[in-house]
């Protein structure tokens, strides 16, 4: 391990060839009190998305966790992740990717058709359209008022066959015809991160840019939250970042679970 990336970023690169999970290091690194540092590693053997699902992370993409110490209130990280969605959307056009984000933490490339309305199979999709190309898991330790650090990890498939990835997941590399420059991308990505994190005492800059790139907003949606399914059509995005869904018989606002585009 080494600060030895060479990006040139607001934020300490500690790279390394192979880690666990660069969560868990970016966590250690914060519980020792550091701060606007981004752990990078090639190769990540125990991955980790959401609900501790398996994060399949071979050799060759970019994985990535930021530590971040923002004097604001836990009920507001959620908008980190917002961010963070913004950056790695803008860092895969840069590459070349027409990539646009579901609702709350996936990048996605192309014409999203959805799944056929009901099935709940991924494999009704048609061609390469809403694969998933990054996912995003931000953790955080918090007081009553104040958080005390944040972790934000990304993960992109940049340089990667899709056969190596699940059966959903596309790559930088199959959808731009050739491999992307990782250290350029994340970069790109943390110049990004850092211009918008900036912004967080104005949520609405975070969220009018979130808007720009989603492609949930204004579709129908089934969203499987912790205490039940809600499905409609979603209309906005509210601070902290949940979701706003028109049922056909009210307003429904959910703020975790996972999303998915039904075909109109
Ligand atoms: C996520 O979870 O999408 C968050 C993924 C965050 C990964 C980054 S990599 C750097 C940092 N260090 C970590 O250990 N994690 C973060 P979720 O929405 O729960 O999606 C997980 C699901 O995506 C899995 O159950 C698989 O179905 C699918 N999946 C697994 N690996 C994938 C990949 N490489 N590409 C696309 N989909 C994948």
């Amino acid at each position: 391990a080494g600060i030895e990336f060479g990006l040139d970023a607001p934020y300490a690169v500690e790279y390394h060839e192979s880690l666990p999970s660069t969560n868990d290091r970016a966590r250690e690194l914060a519980a020792e009190g550091a701060a606007d540092v981004a752990v990078v590693a090639d190769e990540q053997t125990g991955g980790r998305g959401r609900l501790d699902r398996e994060w399949v992370a071979p050799s060759g993409g970019v994985w990535l966790s930021l530590v971040a110490r923002p004097t604001v209130p836990p009920a507001r990280a959620p908008l980190f992740t917002l961010v963070a969605a913004v950056a790695t959307v803008d860092a895969c056009r840069e590459a070349g990717v027409d990539a646009h984000i579901k609702w709350p933490n996936d990048v996605l490339v192309g014409g999203d058709e959805g799944t056929e309305s009901g099935t709940g199979d991924a494999s009704a999709r048609s061609g390469r359209g809403g694969r998933k190309l990054a996912g995003i898991l931000t953790e955080m330790e918090g007081e009553a008022d104040r958080v005390s650090w944040l972790v934000v990890g990304v993960g992109v498939n940049a340089n990667l066959d899709p056969e190596a990835l699940p059966a959903d997941a596309t790559s930088l590399r199959a959808e731009a015809g050739g491999d992307v420059d990782r250290r350029r991308f994340a970069a790109t990505l943390l110049e990004r991160f850092a211009s918008l994190a900036g912004a967080v005492d104005e949520p609405d800059r975070i969220l009018s840019a979130w808007r720009d790139r989603a492609s949930t907003l204004g579709r129908r949606v089934r969203v499987e939250t912790p205490t039940g399914s809600v499905t409609g059509t979603a209309v906005d995005v509210e601070s902290p970042g949940a979701l706003v869904i028109d049922t056909g018989e009210g307003t429904r606002r959910v703020h975790a679970g996972d999303c998915e585009h039904l075909r109109d």
